[in-house]
């Protein structure tokens, strides 16, 4: 089930994601929303003749039972939770226009919010004899997930996890097979996933078959040669060796994004003190730090060039000369009266959207009428020909205090963007369209 609006990147494999401003209408997505991640096709798998495998390689740890049927795996108490699914190569398109990245150019939905219900992987180790107390080593170890999937860079597909990640009490990861109050669809997974809150996408397997605990972490593609935050200076020449060196990224960290109105929109704005831009987005904290503020700003396009900012010594020349990255710089000069505070729906109210120790898998809505300077209502009035261009700025704030990153590193991958929020577009008169 796909809704068509989904702008499809690839069909085979599927690789979709729903139009921005869809993504942000409600606080679940709809299963007809939800983006499509795959690196091969689905795998069709039958509920009745499934099975689950459970196996340790570590000599310390000797498991009690090893096969579960889907039954075997309802048994376990049933737990919820709403959390956000995000492929790392959300907002990539961006981090695109910077510098040129590989990968598929995903703009800002392969994200969603969803309600899952499975079983808790922790109590299915525990009722095989794996539990934190059992294995004090659990740092050095790490918990595989794999599915037969025959891909496109790999025989198989598979992640892992460090253990003590996966055992990890405060961050309820799900062997899941319910999504959105329904059996799991064939394209998200069925009959079994894993879903790892505040977890990249590419370590929440779908059609999980097997679950091997190992002392080193996975060999697949997917994890020892992708998806990984390469140094700036690595180039498609250079990758093989820094994809070496370069650990595994699994935590995504906070981010906000505007996703209405649209990159590139022409809005319509009312004369008068209460011309406003009505401002739509999500917001996601980081290790399920719940959000507490979203600041939006208007800026008037283009910046003045005495605002350009100083030499950084950390950022690609390019990204300095990017106008994101100028117009994120020259918002941070902006007085606090420039900002404006957006309205954040958590969906506390929902249930699974609160788990243990007050965190927040889910992500958080916002919304603002943000009013527009003086200098551009004016030109609004005035009817300039074409219209008046200008940007909206936003960066969150989570309930630590932690600021959401100005600019975030290039990388070859485009991987983990999670700059300040910047979206450029057009105004005009209302009366005068
Ligand atoms: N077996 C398998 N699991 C997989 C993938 C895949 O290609 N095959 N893609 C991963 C990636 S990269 C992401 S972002 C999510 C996407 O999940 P979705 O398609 O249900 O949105 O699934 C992950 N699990
Ligand atoms: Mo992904």
């Amino acid at each position: 089930m796909i809704a068509e609006d989904q702008r499809v990147l690839s069909r085979n494999p599927l690789n979709a994601e729903p139009a921005p401003a869809t993504l942000v209408s409600s606080f679940l997505t709809k299963n007809s929303d939800v983006y499509h991640r795959n690196h091969g096709e689905f795998v069709p798998l039958d509920a009745a003749t499934y099975s689950l495998l459970l196996r340790s390689e570590v000599d310390a740890i000797k498991l009690n039972k090893s096969d579960f049927s889907l039954d075997d795996v309802k048994e376990f108490p049933k737990r919820d939770l709403v959390t956000v699914l995000s492929c790392a190569g959300n907002r990539r398109t961006e981090m695109d226009h910077e510098k040129e990245v590989e990968g598929l150019k995903w703009g800002m939905s392969a994200i969603a919010n969803c309600h899952f219900a499975g079983t808790l992987l922790s109590d299915l180790l525990a009722a095989a004899g794996v539990t934190k107390a059992s294995t004090p080593n659990a740092r050095d170890l790490h918990i595989h997930f794999e599915s037969t999937q025959d891909c496109e860079d790999d025989t198989y597909y598979a992640a892992s996890l460090p253990l003590e990640m996966a055992l990890d009490q405060a961050r309820p990861t799900l062997l899941a097979y319910e999504m959105n109050h329904a059996a799991l669809e064939p394209a998200h997974g069925f009959p079994l996933r894993v879903v790892v809150p505040g977890v990249i996408g590419a370590r929440s397997v779908k059609w999980l078959e097997r679950i091997i605990i190992r002392d080193h972490e996975s060999d697949n593609f997917y994890q020892a040669r992708d998806y990984k935050v390469l140094p700036p200076e690595a180039t498609p020449e250079t990758k093989a060796d820094y994809l070496q060196k370069t650990p595994a990224l699994h935590e995504f960290s906070l981010n906000s994004v505007i996703c209405s109105p649209s990159d590139g929109e022409t809005v319509e704005a009312e004369s008068g003190n209460s011309a406003a831009i009505a401002v739509k987005g999500y917001a996601v904290g980081s290790n399920g730090t719940r959000i507490k503020s979203i600041e939006i700003a208007v800026v008037s396009l283009p910046v003045p060039v005495s605002s350009a900012p100083p030499p950084h010594p950390d950022l690609l020349p390019e990204i300095q000369s990017n106008e994101a990255y100028k117009i994120r710089v020259h918002a941070t000069t902006l007085p606090a009266e420039a900002w404006t505070s957006a309205r954040l729906n958590e969906g506390i109210h929902t249930s699974g959207a609160i788990t243990a120790q007050d965190k927040h898998w889910g992500w958080t809505l916002f919304s603002a009428e943000v009013p527009l300077p003086e200098t551009v209502r004016h030109l609004v009035e005035l009817g300039v020909d074409g219209g008046v261009d200008v940007a909206l700025v936003a960066y969150a704030t989570d309930a630590c205090g932690q600021r959401q990153e100005l600019q975030t590193q290039w990388n070859l991958r485009g991987v983990a963007e999670a700059s300040w929020s910047v979206v450029k577009c057009r105004l005009k008169h209302r009366s005068s369209s």
